[in-house]
């Protein structure tokens, strides 16, 4: 009988194995497909592609039970037995507007060990894949975070017990800036001055988390006087990455409370995003309070 950590497992190294063949079919995908994927958005051909793919293969793991994905509106059922499993939610190219910019990209993944939608803290495992100049997966599982090299399919463990470093020295804020409420200007307003703190965002989250995630600091996609509940999908990027960052001895809000017990009230549902060092988050929340 496979536990639950064998489960995790094979779900990521499925993932891991499929990323070649992802990154290898985006030069031809790079275009429209003329399909909007549930939050409105434009989808592209590569987007669709690996959602396929995703679905494909991690659908066909005794171990998973329900997939979802950022591209697909409803939650698709992909056990046959009625044994409990695993509940799977992809960002199948988070960041996928910077393939027209060759810019970093990549998939979330997240395991919930309850039907979707989930809370955060029904969170048992979570990762994300990275195509920057060389393809990264990062890893948290409960048991710390890994960061791995990914070299044709396979992990290759370049970093365990993953920290993020004491003295942040990163912020990235997404969202234009005369849409900011009052109070997170405020707070850009404490940091911006900080001589030990440089801008760093490039329209992956998933890029710009990783650069958090090795410098310290901030990325936050927050509330919007036009959007209040800011861009970010909970099941499939607040809550995964939140779990990771925090695994790492970060924090993440919603401006409130943390991300992982933010309620789940629907599949795409978005929630304002603060991920990043203890000490900025806990500034972040004096700010809103
Ligand atoms: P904007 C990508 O589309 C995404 O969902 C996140 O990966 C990223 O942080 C954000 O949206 C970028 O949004 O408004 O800067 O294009």
């Amino acid at each position: 009988m496979a536990t639950q950590a064998d489960s995790i497992e094979e779900i990521f190294t499925t993932v891991a194995a499929l990323a070649p063949e992802i990154r290898d079919a985006l030069p031809g995908r790079r275009v429209q497909n003329d399909e909007t994927n549930p939050s409105g958005e434009m989808q592209l051909a590569a987007d669709a592609y690996a959602d396929e793919l995703f679905l494909d293969h991690l659908g066909a793991l005794d171990t998973v039970v329900e997939y979802s994905s950022e591209e697909r509106t409803k939650i698709v059922p992909t056990d046959d037995d009625g044994e409990p499993g695993l509940s799977v939610a992809i960002d199948p190219l988070d960041g996928s507007s910077n393939l027209k910019s060759n810019n970093t990209m990549g998939t979330i993944v997240a395991v919930y060990d309850a039907p979707l939608p989930a809370a955060g803290s029904d969170l048992v495992a979570a990762a994300y894949v990275l195509f920057g100049p060389i393809t990264t997966m990062v890893t948290a599982d409960g048991d710390g975070v890994t960061e791995y090299l990914v070299d044709d399919g396979v992990r290759e463990v370049i970093t365990e017990d993953v920290q993020l470093p004491d003295d942040p020295s990163v912020y990235g804020f997404g969202g234009r800036v005369p849409d900011w409420p009052a109070d997170f200007t405020a707070y850009t307003e404490d940091i911006e001055p900080d001589d030990s703190m440089k801008l760093r965002y490039g329209g992956a989250m998933i890029g710009d988390i990783n650069q958090v995630l090795t410098y310290g600091g901030i990325f936050a996609y927050p509330a919007l006087e036009s959007a209040p509940n800011g861009k970010l999908r909970l099941q499939f990027e607040g809550n995964p990455i939140g779990f990771i960052i925090e695994s790492a001895g970060g924090r993440s809000s919603d401006g409130i409370q943390s991300l992982l017990n933010v309620e789940a009230t629907d599949l795409h549902q978005r929630v304002p995003v603060h991920i990043g060092n203890v000490s900025l988050i806990k500034e972040l929340e004096e700010r809103f309070r």
